[in-house]
């Protein structure tokens, strides 16, 4: 129902004021030395995965209001993101969490999915909760963790999990697993770090060892939850030596959530890329902990630095004025209670190619000039010139050579995207996921 003919007549509507907008933009941008076409193209080129589970509204331990007709297959959380992809032409990947999403029938729903012009992502297994496969019905338990746990059958069937996780995405064309671990304790002296980490090492090993040559592991870290005293893998330093134990293709991911307050992330994110070891991203916002927040919504200052470090990341070295996004796994890891988790992506996405295209407006000689010169003050001008300016235009440009809406949010609620799904899908439709 969001058809390219649907879009076009809806962008019909904005196409003269766009058209001005547009120009005031190219004007504002190479006044200040930019390339307008530049930007516009790598912002086109720019794609973040939709998190298969956070398609549904997202509940907390206080409750949950579903906002019906959401998607009660893997199939159907493929057309949901097929409609967004539709609207922001940056969501052309789907990353799966199993076995939330464990799909009987792998090449068909490849296939579903290729029809409908999305892509496999990372494939994000699940520890944290006993499933009946790999814990054989209660016989095991997570509970107390799972690669990090004390009983070898405990890993193993950890282990098997994510075996199993890159089974199915390697029938998926998927390229990538995510491993998050809720392993950890909730009390000091209920288990031995050293050996907790050991045996996580271990178990990413073996997991490693089942990874085709084209793949890669992304490690993912978290302070705290669900354990409060202490986390196996709580920072981006645990992750980095989990990586470099593991193997050449074994990288850390960083979701932005999974910090402390107030450390540093543009900086975690420069030395990840400076050892080699930067591999994919779970975007989301927060004002506390892994609050999960619309990416952007909170700290949009900071998405714009973590972008700038990403640039500074993919610079070319023979012509270091040339700056792309480095090829990682860029996803959204978000869900709340109160937002259309569509509307909630869209947003998303929309936040992520603005904090690009201001990333891409900062005059690097000048910065550099001004970081040789010891002068912060012109170094903060440069990048708030960059900071301040309205990109939204160049934006919804890159939007509509996607094919895509010129205002997503305006044109799925035109399109009543919604009102539909209730209606095929019922008011009661429970998506599975957080
Ligand atoms: C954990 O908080 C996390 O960020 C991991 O990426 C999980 O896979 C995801 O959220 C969904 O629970
Ligand atoms: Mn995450």
């Amino acid at each position: 129902m969001i058809t390219p003919d649907r879009i076009e007549a809806e962008n019909n509507t904005r196409a003269r004021t766009h058209a001005r907008d547009l120009d005031h933009a190219r004007e504002l941008v190479s006044r200040s030395g930019s390339d307008a076409e530049l930007v516009i193209a790598e912002v086109a080129r720019f794609s973040a995965a939709a998190p298969s589970w956070a398609l549904g509204t997202g509940g907390t331990r206080f409750g949950r209001f579903p906002i019906g007709g959401e998607p009660r297959t893997t199939g159907e959380k493929v057309d949901d993101v097929a409609a967004i992809n539709a609207l922001t032409g940056a969501n052309r990947s789907i990353s799966l969490h199993v076995p939330w999403d464990d799909p009987a029938d792998p090449d068909a729903l490849r296939q579903y999915a290729a029809e409908r012009a999305i892509a496999f992502d990372a494939m994000n297994s699940n520890t944290f909760q006993d499933n009946p496969t790999t814990t054989r019905d209660g016989a095991i338990t997570y509970k107390f963790g799972s690669l990090c746990h004390s009983d070898p059958a405990v890993r193993d069937a950890a282990v098997e999990h994510n075996h199993h996780c890159i089974d199915l995405g390697m029938r998926l064309g998927s390229t990538a697993i995510i491993v998050w671990l809720a392993d950890g304790t909730s009390f000091p002296g209920q288990a031995n770090f050293r050996a907790q980490f050991e045996r996580v090492l271990d178990g990413l090993r073996r997991i490693y060892a089942r990874l085709p040559a084209d793949w890669r592991l992304f490690t993912e870290h978290k302070p705290y939850e669900p354990q409060f005293y202490s986390s196996v893998v709580n920072d981006w330093g645990s992750s980095l030596l989990l990586a470099q134990g593991t193997g050449d293709r074994a990288l850390c991911l960083v979701d932005l959530g999974h910090h402390l307050p107030n450390a540093n992330i543009e900086q975690i994110v420069s030395r990840l890329a400076m050892a080699g070891r930067l591999g994919g991203f779970h975007f989301n916002d927060s004002k506390y902990g892994d609050d999960d927040l619309t990416t952007g919504s909170i700290k949009p200052y900071q998405l714009f630095l973590i972008f700038l470090e990403l640039l500074d990341a993919g610079r070319s070295k023979e012509s270091p004025e040339k700056t792309r996004m480095p090829p990682l796994a860029y996803m959204i890891d978000q869900s709340n209670n109160l937002k259309d988790p569509l509307e909630d992506l869209m947003q998303a996405t929309d936040a992520m190619q603005v904090a690009l295209a201001q990333a891409l407006l900062v005059d690097q000689p000048a910065l550099r000039a001004a970081q040789d010169a010891n002068d912060p003050a012109l170094a903060q001008e440069i990048l708030h010139r960059a900071f301040r300016t309205d990109v939204r235009p160049l934006v919804a440009e890159a939007r509509r050579r996607n094919n895509a809406a010129l205002d997503p949010i305006a044109t799925y609620r035109a399109l009543a995207y919604r009102t539909e799904k209730i209606r095929q899908r019922g008011l009661n439709a429970v998506a599975t996921g957080i």
